[in-house]
């Protein structure tokens, strides 16, 4: 009931342009010309859960994500798998140097949450919004579907984002972080967020690292 009023919520506020394809830009081949980062994107918080009475379980997620670089053009091409179905995944490139393990949970409450992951993926440096070329905060992620699956494709421009990031891409030491779980499922009260967003949407579910190829 809970996730259907969210997903109301988000179709009203026009959350669904990038499932619907507003401004999505054809996935590249790979053996394109230009080069490609590629990340292998790997399970995060997956799992069963005991959280008071309930138990549940955080399906086990997969999938690439894909940077191209041609010319100026930078173009993200992601697809994920196995997540919570008909849910909103709010998904970045972050700045830190590696993906989280489970040891990271360092207040043992069964939750690698989204600042314990911090001091390994560092912290957000581009959302993978519907605007990749804007750093507005914004809510426009993907919706997986109905088998918990989504595709997402945008293009920016490669000298933009290195001047609203004021410093070099340096794609090769980034790391692509996906989030979010069933909102109906309960979280300890232990499980950070981040300001203004339920623990919910910013739990990660998957890391991958980008490796040039
Ligand atoms: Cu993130």
């Amino acid at each position: 009931m809970h996730k259907r009023l969210l997903l109301a919520v988000a179709s009203a506020a026009g959350l669904f342009l990038t499932v619907t394809g507003a401004g999505a830009v054809p996935a590249p081949a790979h053996n394109q010309s230009g080069h490609d980062y590629v990340a292998d994107l790997q399970p995060l918080n997956a799992g069963d859960h005991t959280v008071g009475s309930d138990t549940y379980t955080i399906p086990t997620a997969s999938g690439s994500a894909v940077i191209n670089l041609k010319g100026n053009d930078l173009t993200v091409t992601i697809n994920v798998e196995g997540v919570t179905p008909l849910t909103l995944h709010p998904q970045h490139i972050h700045a830190g140097t590696m993906c989280p393990v489970a040891s990271d949970d360092v207040n043992h409450d069964g939750f690698v949450d989204v600042i314990e992951g911090l001091p390994k993926y560092g912290p957000i440096l581009i959302p993978l919004d519907s605007n990749l070329g804007s750093f507005a905060p914004s809510l426009d992620f993907p919706v997986s579907d109905a088998s918990g699956s989504y595709t997402y494709s945008q293009k920016a421009s490669k000298s933009h984002l290195q001047k609203e990031l004021k410093e070099a891409l340096k794609l090769g030491n980034r790391h692509v972080v996906i989030h979010g779980i069933d909102p109906a499922y309960p979280l300890p009260a232990s499980v950070q967020s981040l300001p203004g967003l339920p623990a919910w949407a910013t739990l990660p579910v998957a890391c991958g690292d980008l490796v040039r190829q």
